[in-house]
């Protein structure tokens, strides 16, 4: 499974740092929403679904936490540390996000408004979908 992560260009200065991202020059879609998770519980594990259709991107802005993705075949461990590091995840893969620093901020970039009936929040169903799929 092919690891996307995108390396985003701060703009430094004397001041400190900035990062700017615009739709489909820095982020590979059309920006429909934006959300963000803080004061996760220690311990948590979240997500725990994919996605039938939405394309997102995970910036971890303060603190960190892991995410693990899984394509049905093969499952990967990616850190989020940086909080110019964004983690793209396609639609059709399951994900979940554990980890959390206590003081992490998690933020995500999503191509779609929400919709609950793109989620897939059942692990066997999510198998059972990718096998209609191919
Ligand atoms: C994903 C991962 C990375 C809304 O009302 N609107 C929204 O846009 C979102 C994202 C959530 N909600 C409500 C639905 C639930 O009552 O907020 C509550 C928590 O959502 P959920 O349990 O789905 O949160 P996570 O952290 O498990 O998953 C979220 C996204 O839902 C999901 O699309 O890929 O972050």
């Amino acid at each position: 499974m092919q690891i996307i992560k995108y390396m985003f260009k701060p703009h430094g200065d004397d001041r400190g740092q900035l990062v700017a991202l615009e739709e489909i020059k820095d982020i590979p879609f059309t920006i429909k929403r934006v959300y963000y998770m803080y004061d996760t519980v220690s311990g948590v594990i979240r997500g725990k679904h994919a996605h039938k259709s939405l394309q997102q991107i995970l910036i971890c802005i303060h603190g960190s936490c892991k995410v693990r993705l899984d394509n049905g075949t093969e499952s990967k461990v990616v850190p989020l540390e940086k909080p110019y590091e964004g983690l793209y995840i396609s639609n059709i893969v399951w994900r979940e996000m554990y980890d959390f620093s206590e003081d992490a901020v998690l933020l995500v970039l999503a191509s779609e408004l929400y919709d609950e009936s793109d989620y897939i929040r059942d692990y066997d169903e999510f198998l059972k979908f990718i096998g209609k799929k191919k």
